[in-house]
């Protein structure tokens, strides 16, 4: 008789990815080398020839094999949000959520490993991290109940509302298809003659411009659902929400001249920004907060669509409720494995929380399931160690590509009289996942509710909810993208958009690009949004930001290592800055060199502080160092005589946000450390700009 069908799969395993550690200790046991056979090799440096001029020989089978598995450790990247990067985690709910859902992962103290990915949208795998882009924020929840993925952006709202334009938006803002360039970039031709052509891109085209396309790192970026999502509680009743990541360190970005040197000289500035700060003890926090809206028949809140993703309901509105807290304080082990291979499906949705109509959320629900057939080779990656659902699973798909599971039994289908009628349907009390029976109707038709055919208001009220400075960073931004456009037709078709969005803006913009603005027609009556602005209310935390203290062999080491002390208890990280590498050593005192001027660019700082004893050093390397820290509006400080380093560099220290002390003493940490936390001194802005 043959063996019959397993009865019961194991445990949902609920602490670390147990199915990844059995992966990877099968990968490498045993210490000698071997081919993929198993075999013990001699020698993998030398390929077998007749002689040792002589050619290779066609039996050499670890020549074969290993140029042969070479050849193949390519596959096809995303076709979009090919650049990433990852770590797991875990979230642990607050219990504040179970009201509105019955999603079991959502209970109170409940925690669920989780895998989170993020990404830039245009640029290919190998392209620079700090591009002005929309950010992706996907996370894959490893719940009881089976996978979750929350695949959002870090901008609430969307270019297009139909997803089948996402083809056509995605073609305008890749390369130009016949020199593939520019790499990574909206700033060219074709983009905004899209964007121009689907006014409906206005408003994601503002948060595009503005400081959220150049985050300062993963960890000080807001990230959301952008749809309208569905809850169900235990009840049976439903309503309708909107998903939101609260970072704990804030929302922060880079300046635009940052973002642009970072591409040249550190183009993995945010995926390193991670790992170091995982590896230094600071995890990366975010909370998960819902918009809760009634689940109205007209699926409206305010007058505003909900199923329309190019609309945001502001907070003031509808307050972001948190329902609990992500952890991500693990590196991905390899890149390859995990962050290149996770598949993230819009449709991995458990019980307790449904999609709605919103036409750009119904294309997703095709899309993520296809592409990773191209991309991972066939229909069985959901046995790849990262995509392994937690959750026991008992299914009756068979076969097919990269097979690595050995099923028992024989009668995969349902239902059986052979396999002991395994496995069994569940109810929903046993936590089948039934969808709500939600009536549709209406005719077949191509075409938008009326209601799609606001497509500027939103983009004036973000416009309005900015600060001074970010408004004039929204300015430099379409100016230099739309500086880089060649038709001048395209450059007055977006005037003519921007025109409808705010006059002062369009004719800011049109007054850099030498033409003339359009007739303001912007006539959107609107209550400014403070919750869009990204202005901190209060200083922030400072974890995982990182301080650079110039130093050299004469300075205050024992004043280094206080501030050392101090700024890592806050979960900072301190690096020594200094003319060469190695340890700077004095008396009793051993200071580290982490960067030297060489290796060292202002954007990795968020605040360099000159040490006391270090007067009279000058390297234009570092006058260039700190002179960029001055214009970028960031913290600056010195103790003792490093004062003189700055203003023999040009360094105004009467300026604001320059902390100057005679001695590491607790007011000038304090003063560092609040400095910090407001993130750039924009009290400078105005002096830098007239610079
Ligand atoms: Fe995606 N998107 N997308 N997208 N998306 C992909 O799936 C797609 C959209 C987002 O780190 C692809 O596995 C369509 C909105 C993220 O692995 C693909 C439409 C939002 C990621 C795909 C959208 C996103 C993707 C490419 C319009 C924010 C990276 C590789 C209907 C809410 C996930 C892949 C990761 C990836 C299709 C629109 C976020 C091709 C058709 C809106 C974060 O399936």
């Amino acid at each position: 008789m043959p063996p019959k069908r397993q009865r019961e799969q194991t445990e949902p395993a609920n602490s670390e990815s147990d199915a990844v550690l059995d992966r990877s200790a099968q990968a490498q046991r045993g210490n000698h080398l071997t081919t993929a056979q198993g075999v013990r090799l001699p020698d993998t440096d030398h390929s077998l020839k007749a002689g040792s001029r002589g050619p290779s020989l066609m039996e050499d089978f670890h020549l074969r094999e290993k140029i042969t598995h070479f050849d193949h450790e390519r596959i096809p990247e995303r076709v979009v949000h090919a650049r990433g990067a990852a770590a797991h985690g875990t979230f642990r709910a607050y219990g504040t959520a179970s009201s509105v859902t019955k999603a079991g992962f959502l209970e109170k103290d409940r925690e669920t490993p989780v895998f989170v990915r993020f990404s830039t949208v245009l640029g290919s795998r190998g392209s620079a991290d700090t591009v002005r882009d929309v950010r992706g924020f996907a996370v894959k929840f490893y719940t009881a109940e089976g996978n979750f993925d929350l695949v959002g952006n870090n901008m609430p709202v969307f270019f297009i509302q139909d997803g089948i334009k996402f083809p056509d938006v995605i073609h305008a803002g890749k390369p130009h298809p016949d020199r593939e360039i520019p790499q990574a970039q909206t700033a060219h031709d074709t983009f905004w003659d899209f964007v121009s052509l689907h006014t409906e891109a206005t408003h994601h085209v503002m948060w595009a411009m503005s400081d959220r396309g150049i985050p300062r790192s993963y960890r000080t970026m807001e990230g959301f659902g952008v749809h309208t999502f569905r809850l169900v509680n235990a009840e049976g009743e439903t309503s309708l929400v909107k998903f939101h990541w609260k970072p704990v360190a804030g929302v922060h970005s880079l300046v635009w001249e940052e973002a642009q040197i970072a591409a040249g000289a550190d183009p993995d500035f945010h995926r390193r920004d991670m790992a170091d700060g995982i590896d230094a003890g600071a995890p990366l926090e975010f909370e998960l907060g819902l918009q809760i809206m009634p689940d109205s028949e007209d699926e409206t809140f305010e007058g505003i669509d909900l199923l329309d993703p190019t609309k945001l309901v502001p907070e003031e509105l509808a307050e972001v409720q948190l329902v609990g807290k992500l952890t991500l304080d693990r590196n991905p082990t390899n890149y390859f494995a995990e962050t290149e291979q996770v598949a993230f499906h819009t449709a991995n949705l458990v019980p307790g929380i449904e999609v709605t109509d919103d036409p750009l959320m119904q294309a997703r629900l095709f899309s993520y399931l296809d592409t990773q057939l191209t991309r991972l080779g066939g229909p069985n990656f959901t046995q790849l160690p990262i995509n392994c659902p937690h959750a026991a699973v008992n299914d009756n798909l068979r076969d097919g590509m990269h097979q690595t599971l050995v099923h028992h039994g024989q009668a995969p289908y349902l239902p059986n009289s052979v396999d002991d009628a395994l496995p069994t349907p569940a109810t929903e009390s046993e936590g089948a996942y039934v969808h709500r029976p939600i009536e549709v109707t209406g005719p077949k038709i191509r075409a938008n509710p009326v209601s799609f055919d606001d497509h500027f208001s939103q983009a004036t009220l973000f416009w309005k909810s900015l600060s001074g400075i970010e408004k004039v960073h929204v300015i430099e931004a379409f100016t230099f993208e739309l500086g880089k456009c060649f038709a001048q037709t395209i450059q007055e078709r977006v005037l003519g958009s921007l025109a409808r969005v705010d006059a002062e803006l369009c004719a800011a913009v049109a007054g850099g690009l030498g033409l003339p603005a359009p007739e303001g027609t912007a006539d959107a009556d609107v209550t400014p949004s403070p919750a869009l602005s990204q202005i901190p209310a209060k200083p922030g935390p400072i974890a995982g930001r990182v301080i650079g203290v110039v130093a050299t062999s004469g300075a205050d080491l024992g004043g280094i290592g206080k501030l050392r002390r101090t700024v890592e208890a806050k979960g900072a990280i301190l690096r020594v800055l200094a003319p060469a590498g190695g340890t700077l050593k004095r008396g009793r005192g051993r200071q580290p060199v982490a960067r030297t001027f060489l290796t060292a660019r202002s954007i990795e700082f968020d605040a360099v502080v000159v040490a006391d004893g270090t007067a009279g050093l000058h390297d234009i390397k570092l006058t260039v160092l700190l002179q960029e820290l001055f214009r970028h509006c960031k913290v600056i400080g010195a103790w003792g005589d490093g004062a003189r380093v700055l203003t023999d560099a040009g360094i105004d220290v009467e300026a604001p946000g320059l902390v100057l002390a005679d001695e590491i003493a607790k007011p000038f940490s304090t003063e560092l450390i609040d400095a910090i936390g407001w993130h750039r001194v924009w009290e400078r802005a105005e002096q830098v700009m007239n610079d």
